[in-house]
């Protein structure tokens, strides 16, 4: 409380009334306005970095204990330090680490929370999303949309690991989770691989209402290949200069609308050329980065971090945030901007 003008008989009165009125479900507001109404915001999320070898190990461990089809999905939350036990990385979403080792399947069901996956290590698992594979090739982005049917499955010989980025805290805010499984380890397949990215994926769609018109109107395209986004991200490297705050950043789209690749997510990729320093920009979505490659530094608020690939960091909002290439440095993220933006929450300032 920082009514210093209170008399120590007018606190010990109040104090006796909040006594009195809690069983009635009632709390002075006064007393917390202040830690509600931030003039800014203050969270506890707190910055932090994950070393990819690091988790592997207890991943591959708990490989040797569970199966993928046991555990559902065989997955080591990345669980910010500052938030323990709620099971996410910052208020709004969640990231893990999934591991399918050689000849398992992660069992088909659908549920009402987005879901993400940028491939960490391995080349040629799955995710099917309503009956159609994705072949998962190293730092690919495919996405289970809300709703849509997902299994994953490993028929290679090496293991498997992605990131798992989901909404799940936004949802639990809004108690709105369904979800069900569909009792089969795999979705009957429906089309072939590559078929939503050749009907959806060129700047084209079917007509709507037309036989070819499968995919849900508004979430058609799930998988982006890395592939496909480098060499974008080159050639965008190579016709502009980068940006001051950004380096060369490409954002990820639902070509149904032009807008974020999910409601609740948005995700980027962005490339420092060697030697580049950012300026420092801060925002209010708190997001999640993979290096994709290369060697770096990076400063939350001038706390240097150093960076390495397949390294992951979490950044609170409004934290400042730089950058500096030793290498060419690539990185990917997804942060809560496309649900924020909707709410007319999102703001972002430049140094
Ligand atoms: O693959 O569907 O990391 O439902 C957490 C919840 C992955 C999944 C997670 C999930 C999934």
């Amino acid at each position: 409380m920082s009514h210093a003008v209170l008399s120590n008989e007018q606190s010990s009165q109040l104090q006796a009334l909040y006594d009195e009125m809690r069983p009635a479900s009632l709390t002075p507001l006064w007393e917390v306005l202040a830690s509600l109404v931030t003039p800014e915001p203050a969270s506890a999320v707190v910055a932090h970095k994950w070393r990819f070898d690091d988790a592997r190990d207890y991943l591959m461990r708990a490989g040797d204990l569970i199966s993928a089809a046991q555990a559902e999905r065989r997955v080591l939350i990345l669980e910010n330090p500052g938030l323990p036990g709620a099971s996410r990385i910052t208020n709004s979403l969640y990231a893990g680490l999934q591991l399918i080792l050689p000849g398992e399947v992660a069992p088909c069901h659908r549920h009402t929370q987005c879901a993400l996956r940028f491939v960490m290590e391995g080349d040629g698992a799955f995710t099917a999303v309503d009956g159609e594979k994705a072949v998962m090739r190293p730092f690919d982005l495919v996405l289970t949309p809300g709703g849509q049917w997902h299994d994953h499955g490993n028929p290679t010989d090496k293991p498997m690991i992605w990131l798992d980025g989901l909404d799940i805290p936004t949802v639990s805010h809004f108690d709105a989770s369904f979800s069900e499984k569909l009792g089969a380890d795999a979705h009957p397949e429906t089309v072939p691989a590559g078929d939503t990215s050749s009907r959806y994926g060129q700047n084209l769609r079917p007509m709507r209402g037309s036989v070819a018109d499968r995919r849900p109107a508004h979430q058609p395209l799930f998988h982006y290949p890395y592939a496909e986004w480098r060499a974008a991200l080159d050639r965008l490297a190579t016709s502009a200069e980068p940006d001051p705050h950004l380096g060369h950043a490409l954002e990820f789209l639902n070509p149904a609308d032009g807008g974020s690749i999910m409601p609740t997510i948005s995700a980027h990729v962005r490339l420092l050329p060697k030697g580049f320093a950012t300026k420092g920009r801060r925002s209010t979505d708190a997001s999640i980065y993979v290096v994709v490659e290369g060697l770096g530094q990076a400063w939350l608020n001038d706390a240097p971090m150093t960076l390495a690939p397949r390294d992951v960091l979490v950044v609170p909002s409004w934290t400042t945030l730089r950058f500096e290439a030793k290498d060419t440095l690539v990185l990917f993220g997804y942060s809560d901007r496309a649900c924020q933006e909707k709410l007319n929450l999102f703001k972002e300032e430049n140094a």
